[in-house]
């Protein structure tokens, strides 16, 4: 069999001290921590699009990536030699999963019907490779917004037949995450969004929108795909009014459309940042509404406006993201998936496999941190003391509803003079660089 990742061997983890590159030095898949082993808790993916299709063109000029399958011609040879070197990546890495999206894993032909034969060849390449390899599917979704069909969107489009097309391959990419057996099912609004309302009716585009995710609700039923739903709420690119903005907005719009209790949030780190909010925010939110789906594990860059995907580094926003999983009582069927691509100078092949590490050992190193914050509790516990007055007295009839305008009227006329207490933001985040270091 060919060895796309040559000079690659299966990377152990070799601990803190270790100066090889190629070895873990906090990912350690076996570890327990808190019961559960890091690879339960961390539940690895890597993304099909960034790692194999990513090629570091942008704007200026074209890609810049060296890969083994440059050589090869014909597409679907291409394909054959992508899912190879995807079992072979995940293998050498200790990955235990992958995400695709339809187009990723199988080039488009000239009809849709040949297209979802292409798709179809390349599911049963798969599937052979599943047989003998532990790596599984985290999650499948359909590319609807990079064919030119979807210049106006895909199920937000104002051409019908645009709408018709996205569902064939919606309900197609449903049929092949099943056949995978994958965990879940994705939806990014793509192109669902607007640029300008001159020419947009918000309300049809809208409804539509819900009737879409309703039909796939109704189809997983009928297949009986029973793998999570997840919404990836992102703010803006490539419209410049993304419908899924952020967590509230996408909870807001399920809850509208009577579909909150099929879906959960795929929350990625970069599209957080682009909203405005921090990742941990993002996570906060889908977490204390019981929809702490999965994530898409990268960072952004603050002092960029657009969706860099970079590899996450950053301990603090590992730390504070595992934290929020954690408290939401870790994974279930979702994962962190590294949706990250290499910068367009890390060309190499073997810059994919140095990108991993590091995004596994800080997620590992994230992990560790985290768990020790919650179980030695000061900042929990600093919390709970900051809003005790909802526990006795007024506070507790108040969290309770016993009370309402006329009783807190009579009683803040008897305790007019107010003691408020310190937040202590700069203790406290000197309480967490205690953990950190
Ligand atoms: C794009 C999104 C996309 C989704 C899957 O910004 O991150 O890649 O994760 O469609
Ligand atoms: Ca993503
Ligand atoms: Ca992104």
């Amino acid at each position: 069999m060919t060895a796309y990742f040559k000079n690659i061997d299966k990377i152990k983890y070799e601990g803190k001290g270790s100066e090889n590159p190629l070895a873990f030095k906090y990912y350690n898949s076996d570890e327990k921590i808190g019961g559960k082993t890091m690879k339960e808790h961390l539940r690895f993916a890597v993304a099909y699009w960034h790692t194999y299709q990513g090629t570091g063109a942008d704007p200026f000029g074209p890609g810049t990536a060296v890969r083994p399958w440059d050589n090869i011609q014909d597409p679907m040879e291409i394909a054959k030699a992508k899912v190879a070197a995807n079992f072979e990546l995940c293998e050498k890495l200790g990955v235990p999963f992958f995400c695709f999206h339809d187009r990723d894993i199988a080039p488009e032909a000239s009809t849709l019907h040949e297209t979802n034969r292409n798709l179809d060849e390349i599911v049963a390449l798969i599937k052979e490779y599943m047989k003998t390899s532990e790596v599984k599917l985290l999650w499948g979704t359909a590319n609807a917004f990079s064919n030119p069909r979807y210049v106006h969107g895909a199920s937000t489009s104002c051409n019908a037949n645009v709408f018709a097309y996205a569902a064939a391959q919606v309900k197609k990419a449903m049929e092949v995450t099943k056949e995978l057996g994958g965990q879940n099912y994705v939806f990014w609004g793509g192109r669902e969004g607007y640029e300008t309302l001159l020419n947009t009716d918000m309300k049809l585009e809208l409804d539509n929108l819900g009737r879409f995710l309703q039909m796939a609700v109704d189809y997983a039923k009928e297949i009986g795909f029973d793998g999570q739903f997840l919404i990836e709420p992102k703010p803006k690119e490539p419209t410049k009014h993304q419908y899924d903005f952020d967590t509230a907005t996408v909870i807001g719009f399920l809850k509208t459309h009577g579909l909150d209790k099929y879906f959960k949030m795929n929350i990625e780190a970069n599209h957080a940042t682009l909203a405005a909010h921090t990742f941990q925010h993002e996570l906060r939110v889908s977490r204390i509404n019981n929809m702490l789906g999965s994530i898409d594990a990268n960072q952004g860059d603050l002092l960029l406006g657009w969706d860099t995907d970079q590899f996450p580094t950053n301990i603090y926003e590992t730390t504070l993201a595992m934290y929020e999983v954690l408290k939401a009582g870790g994974f279930t069927s979702g994962g962190l998936n590294f949706d990250a691509k290499l910068r367009r100078g890390s060309f190499e092949a073997d810059d994919l496999v140095y990108a991993h590490i590091a995004g596994m050992d800080a997620f590992a190193k994230g992990l560790k941190i985290a768990y020790k914050i919650i179980e030695d509790g000061k900042i929990d516990d600093f919390i709970k003391a900051r809003y005790a007055s909802y526990e006795t007295g007024i506070g507790l009839d108040i969290a309770n509803g016993k009370v309402g305008f006329k009783e807190l009227e009579k009683y803040a006329l008897e305790n007019d003079q107010i003691k408020n207490n310190s937040g202590r933001q700069e203790l406290l985040e000197n309480i967490l660089n205690g953990y950190m270091f």
